[in-house]
């Protein structure tokens, strides 16, 4: 199995590249902004619940995306590998993660962290926020919180990966197929 966290701040292009690497490694890609998304359209209970945080920008609580990335696990135990995409986002996610993973017997191969400035990353959201339909691309001030919350909950856990050795930093700034080659050439030494 190859198991890749695919990590960075809103916008670095994590749901961009993890295309190319399902398409390159065969891998199972687990979103956890699509899936709560997908619960969010569907107006479940969860749904309801995620989209109050979502909406403002703030991380939804770590028992509700937990939850979900273990069914989802249980559901494809034979699968090449996974792509956690956005997932995990603070570092009892990450815990949460490796005992999953550790009852298939498996490890996560590498975490492979997107490189990108603030200025360029807001650039990006508000782009992305004319066709998305997405509340929290919309604001600048809600944007701006995400960014916030990711450096305050979610980048320290660079140091939980650099520990074990797993923290591969690639710059997310270039063309979508340049920044693809140079994941897929970091991935390929794994
Ligand atoms: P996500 O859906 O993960 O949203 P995101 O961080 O903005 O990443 P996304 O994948 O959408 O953006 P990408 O970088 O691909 O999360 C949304 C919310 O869900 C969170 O704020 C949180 O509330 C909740 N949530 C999700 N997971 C959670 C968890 N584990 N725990 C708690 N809460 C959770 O791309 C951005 C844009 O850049 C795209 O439009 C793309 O076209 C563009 N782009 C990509 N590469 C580019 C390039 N090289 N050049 C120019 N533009 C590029």
């Amino acid at each position: 199995m190859l198991n890749l966290v695919l990590f960075g701040p809103p916008g670095a292009g994590k749901g961009t590249q993890a295309d190319f690497l399902i398409e390159k490694f065969k891998l199972i890609h687990l979103s956890t902004g699509d899936l709560l998304r997908t619960q969010i359209a569907a107006e479940s209970e969860l749904g309801i619940e995620a989209k109050s945080y979502m909406d403002r920008g703030f991380l939804v609580p770590d028992s509700i995306v937990i939850g979900m990335i273990k069914s989802i696990l249980q559901e494809n135990e034979n699968a090449n590998g996974y792509i956690f995409d956005g997932f995990p986002r603070t570092v009892e996610q990450a815990k949460a993660l490796d005992i999953l993973l550790d009852e298939m017997d498996t490890p996560v191969n590498g975490m492979i962290c997107l490189c990108v400035e603030k200025d360029e990353l807001i650039n990006r959201i508000i782009h992305r926020g004319k066709t998305s339909g997405r509340p929290d691309d919309q604001d600048v001030s809600i944007i701006g919180n995400r960014i916030h919350v990711y450096n305050e909950k979610t980048k320290p856990l660079t140091e939980y990966y650099k520990a074990q050795n797993k923290y591969f930093k690639i710059k997310g700034v270039g063309s979508v197929e340049e920044i693809a080659q140079r994941v897929i050439d970091t991935v390929a030494t794994l």
